[in-house]
């Protein structure tokens, strides 16, 4: 980990959402001691996101992945174990489908799924002995988070490196959104991302 280089991305707000609470938490977040951290805010488009996340792992070239995204309506830190070959039909903040007929796949042919390559169990058992709300997750969805893990995933595992990556949803941030809502204040979630970078 010292003298390492790690690119933690997040993304822009998209839909009904006004605020992504992971770009709020990346941006707040510090680096862990001895580490190169650089940040990157990707769109929320089935062009842009993957393209500028390939092309940052080519220029930046890191030993370590973390991406991070807004589940809305979690109520814990979401550690992804799995991204799947699927955009699925739905529209990005240009008004894009994936596709004409809809949904298609990441890439054609492609492995149905790669497995991250953080260390999520240490990442999850900081987490937990931090006391934050988090579990695993079996599923990214079918959206733009799930696309750039897989894109990531697979470009790392076609280059055969060994570079780590993996992805951790976040919740809404309670500053942000109404009371009632499931959320978790920005301070813990911004914590719960440094522990991911700092364990990963
Ligand atoms: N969350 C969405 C896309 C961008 C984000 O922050 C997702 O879960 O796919």
């Amino acid at each position: 980990m010292h003298g390492e280089k790690i690119l933690v991305t997040c993304f822009e707000p998209f839909g009904n959402n006004e605020r992504n609470t992971s770009f709020e938490a990346v941006t707040k977040m510090s680096a862990p001691g001895g580490v190169v951290l650089k940040k990157l805010c990707l769109p929320v488009t089935w062009n842009g996101a993957l393209r500028a996340l390939t092309a940052e792992i080519d220029s930046f070239s890191p030993d370590a992945v973390l991406m991070t995204g807004l589940a809305s309506g979690s109520e814990h830190i979401r550690v992804e174990r799995v991204g799947i070959n699927l955009c699925g039909a739905i529209k990005d903040n240009d008004g894009n489908l994936p596709s004409q007929s809809g949904e298609r796949p990441i890439y054609e042919g492609g492995e149905s799924a790669f497995f991250s390559t953080f260390d999520y169990a240490k990442i999850l058992e900081r987490l937990k002995a931090s006391g934050i709300k988090s579990a695993y997750s079996f599923s990214a969805g079918t959206y733009i988070c799930n696309y750039v893990l897989y894109g990531a995933l697979k470009k790392l595992n076609d280059e055969k490196k060994t570079v780590r990556a993996g992805f951790i949803h976040v919740p809404d941030a309670a500053e942000f959104v109404p009371a009632g809502k499931p959320s978790m204040s920005l301070d813990m979630i911004t914590r719960a991302v440094e522990i991911a970078a700092e364990n990963m």
